[in-house]
């Protein structure tokens, strides 16, 4: 009813008087049921290369080639080839969203949805929707998330914060060499061809990377997203993707249930241990220990809490259904593997009152993407609505034109207006 009363229209003049949009972040805010979720369908994918140039093709994608069961246990030296046969990836170059931008230019004709899809989609890497799903329960890693509307479209680019950053520079040459070991895992896992076998004395090249891109909607949000693939499983009978894919992930190695409990984030003493349940993964292969050596880990290097969270949202975003943990013993060695089902994550917290939640993790995504598309309200490559979100606070917001915070290159800008 208009004219209601004078309080109803007082309210919004107030706000747009008073404007600090903020969004908490409290995971009891957002525990409703979970939402709708489009299963994501592959739209295409890129390569980069060595040199990490883009290639419009799936050159890089390699092929899933775990040990066999009946043979011996693995016994992978993740420190093999380090540093002498490592290529890290610059992390001083900015790509903000490049490659996804050249894959999306490419291939704009060809959207399937329509000519208007891309007008209402939101555009971003995977990984920042990971940091979305997590938000609600990260209590160590802020973030700040650039937002640009261009022609309808909402595009995501991450901001790297200051203090991550200067973390960044400070790494600890331990960090430096678990990152190392964490790629070398992919090359003891993955071969080249299809049925091939893999060669791990090669060089370790972080600039090489297969990329997936996908469409999903979350809620009444289309999403365009890219998104890096580990490898693909030829043994999969559906060789749909984003169905054949898999994600390794490498992880210490636990020996008692309360390390096991830490890592699915059970609380003491409470839920039931699917790890003594047959059947529901693959089972880690006998053999914990490797003898000799200095070792490589004394005390946890990172902490393990809410691990599992993080591996089923990078996961479950773009359809990934396993992923394939190695656990790393003290001295850098892979003596065990176990499948992850995404879909079956939640089932080790699922029973647990500080365990985490998907619907959560969901919902807080779908909060934040309507504050963005109600916030980001001017229609300007050039303007960057700046998200930023620390620990304990609730996600804030300033505004910015041009450098250093404007992400959409003049390339792109220039051939999306012609
Ligand atoms: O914050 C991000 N997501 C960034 C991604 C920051 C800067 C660059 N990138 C690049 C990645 O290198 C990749 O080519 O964007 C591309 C795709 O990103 P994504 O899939 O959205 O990123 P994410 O889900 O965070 O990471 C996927 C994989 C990682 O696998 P693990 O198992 O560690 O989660 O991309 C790789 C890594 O293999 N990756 C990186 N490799 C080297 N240096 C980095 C990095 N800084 N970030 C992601
Ligand atoms: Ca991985």
């Amino acid at each position: 009813k208009r004219g209601a009363g004078k309080m109803e229209v007082a309210e919004p003049r107030n706000k747009l008087l008073h404007p600090s949009p903020s969004l908490p972040t409290d995971p009891a805010l957002y525990s409703g049921p979970f939402p709708f979720y489009r299963r994501p369908s592959e739209l295409g994918c890129f390569s980069l290369d060595a040199q990490r140039q883009y290639h419009g093709d799936a050159r890089a994608l390699r092929y899933y080639s775990p040990p066999p069961t009946n043979g011996p246990v693995p016994n992978f030296d993740l420190r093999d080839g380090y540093p002498d046969r490592y290529q890290p990836w610059d992390e001083e170059v900015r790509e903000g969203l490049d490659h996804l931008l050249r894959w999306l230019l490419e291939h704009r004709g060809q959207l399937e949805g329509g000519p208007g899809w891309l007008a209402g989609a939101i555009v971003t890497w995977r990984g920042h929707l990971t940091k979305l799903l997590t938000t609600p329960y990260e209590q160590q890693e802020g973030w700040q998330l650039a937002a640009s509307r261009f022609q309808g479209t909402l595009y995501l680019s991450e901001v790297e914060t200051p203090a991550a950053r200067a973390q960044r520079l400070a790494r600890p040459p331990i960090l430096r060499e678990l990152m190392y070991m964490g790629h070398k895992f992919e090359h003891y896992m993955c071969a080249d061809k299809p049925g091939g076998s893999p060669d791990p004395s090669g060089e370790v090249n972080t600039n090489v990377a297969f990329c997936s891109v996908l469409r999903s909607r979350l809620g009444s949000y289309p999403l365009l997203f890219s998104g890096e693939v580990d490898c693909t499983d030829p043994q999969v009978p559906s060789t749909q993707s984003p169905a054949c894919y898999v994600e390794l992930k490498t992880s210490k190695e636990m020996h008692s249930p309360g390390q096991w409990r830490n890592f699915y984030r059970f609380r003491i003493g409470v839920g039931l241990d699917l790890t003594a349940r047959k059947g529901i993964c693959g089972e880690g292969k006998g053999k914990m220990e490797s003898g000799g050596g200095v070792p490589l880990i004394r005390s946890p290097a990172f902490p393990d809490r809410h691990k599992l969270l993080k591996w089923w949202a990078q996961s479950f975003l773009p359809g990934v259904p396993n992923v394939v943990a190695g656990f790393r013993n003290p001295e850098g060695f892979v003596c065990s593997l176990k499948t992850f089902p995404t879909m079956e994550m939640f089932e080790y917290v699922r029973n647990d009152r500080d365990g985490w939640n998907p619907s959560v993790c969901m919902n807080f995504c779908a909060a934040f993407l309507s504050f963005a598309q109600s916030t980001v309200v001017e229609d300007d490559p050039r303007l960057v609505y700046l998200f930023s979100w620390e620990p304990g606070g609730p996600v804030t917001m300033s505004v910015h034109r041009d450098a250093p915070y404007a992400f959409l290159p003049t390339w792109y800008v220039e051939a999306m207006t012609q």
